[in-house]
């Protein structure tokens, strides 16, 4: 039986991931950071509590020694680094922790794979973020397209991107980078806009809010469904050699047209929709559309659900839930 560690297990991509790889017969273990308040810490990962308890672990991506008790313990197969504060805006807010969480978390990661498991193909979560606002001729960002982050998470999610093909080249560790698009889910933090329009307009629709407050409107996005993007992190593991892979779904749709797609459905009045200064941020990334042809070449993997199937799905979700 072939194992999986990951961190961030208890997050959007990471209880996905758990899932899928459970049903893939892999034994899965995960990482817990520490939260005080544990309470609901774990409910993205209820329906499969059971069969992972004993394989969670609390750690730290901060904190080299907690890693090194387990990957020096565990040596497992596969180890997904999914763990990150993962919010863009809130890295201008808080850029020390959101950069030692990815880019010393990463080198803490791979550090304990080349001590202690040099056997283990490693995953790395990065980002679109990473391109800020280069964007080719064409209108696609790929693999080849500048790397220019605009954000304290864009820079640390860069910076952990190198490191990972330092140590690849330099160790043989097999070692690669997913470099995702925005994917969303009904797991999807509610602070991230796609699950904020969708709640929040359902709450509208129940009488429950009054109004939406979002920031900019104009800024354009790849959005994918995380179902489909865990797939592509096994398979790039899976691909014979390490290598550097972008997903996405290879279509942009505005936050605007995200509103009107949400809005139209529910039969709810656009002026619900305010903008506040609160949800600009101090150096936008305005527009991402990602071309993925190496990784379906490479792996087969095409994105399966569409942009308006994955919006019905968070719609329907909070309906059943907000209407409890
Ligand atoms: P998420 O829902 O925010 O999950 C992040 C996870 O990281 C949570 O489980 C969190 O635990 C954990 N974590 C935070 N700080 C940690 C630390 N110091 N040590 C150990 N674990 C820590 O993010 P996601 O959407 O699933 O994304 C997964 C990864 O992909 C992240 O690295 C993200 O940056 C990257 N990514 C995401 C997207 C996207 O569109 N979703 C696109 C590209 C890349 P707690 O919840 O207990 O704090
Ligand atoms: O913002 C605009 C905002 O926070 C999307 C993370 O998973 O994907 C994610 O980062 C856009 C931005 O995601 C609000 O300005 C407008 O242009 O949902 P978001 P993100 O910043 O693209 C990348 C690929 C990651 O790697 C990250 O981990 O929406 N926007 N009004 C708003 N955004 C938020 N959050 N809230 C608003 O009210």
């Amino acid at each position: 039986m072939k194992t999986a560690l990951i961190t961030g297990i208890n997050g959007q991509d990471g209880s996905y991931l758990c899932e899928h790889l459970l049903q893939e017969g892999y034994k899965v273990y995960g990482i817990l950071k520490r939260n005080s308040v544990t309470e609901n810490q774990t409910f993205r990962i209820n329906s499969i509590f059971d069969e992972i308890a004993d394989n969670l672990e609390y750690a730290d991506l901060t904190d080299m020694p907690s890693l090194l008790r387990l990957i020096s313990t565990i040596k497992p197969d596969h180890l997904y680094n999914l763990g990150a504060q993962s919010h863009v805006q809130i890295s201008f807010n808080q850029p020390v922790y959101t950069s030692k969480t990815i880019s010393e978390g990463t080198i803490n990661l791979l550090e304990c794979i080349k001590s202690s498991s040099p056997k283990t193909k490693f995953y790395q979560a990065s980002s679109s973020e990473m391109f800020g606002n280069s964007i080719e001729k064409d209108g696609f960002q790929r693999e080849s397209t500048p790397m220019i982050p605009v954000s304290p998470y864009g820079s640390a999610k860069l910076f952990a991107y190198n490191i990972v093909r330092i140590y690849r080249k330099s160790y043989k560790i097999f070692a690669s980078n997913g470099i995702l698009f925005n994917h969303e889910s009904p797991r999807r933090g509610i602070n991230f806009v796609t699950n904020k329009i969708a709640r929040e307009a359902v709450m509208i629709k129940n009488g429950l809010s009054d109004k939406l407050v979002l920031g900019n409107l104009q800024a354009k996005r790849d959005w994918g469904h995380a179902k489909d993007y865990v797939r592509a992190m096994e398979m790039i593991l899976n691909h014979k050699e390490p290598d550097d892979f972008v997903c996405a779904t290879g279509q942009t749709h505005s936050v605007q047209d995200f509103c009107d797609y949400v809005f139209k459905k529910l039969n709810i009045p656009m002026n619900k929709i305010e903008t506040s200064s609160k949800y600009l941020r101090p150096y936008e990334l305005e527009e991402l559309k990602g071309d993925f042809s190496k990784l379906k070449n490479a792996t087969g993997w095409k994105p399966e659900y569409t942009f308006h199937e994955m919006i019905d799905e968070m719609i329907e979700h909070w309906e059943k839930n907000i209407s409890k």
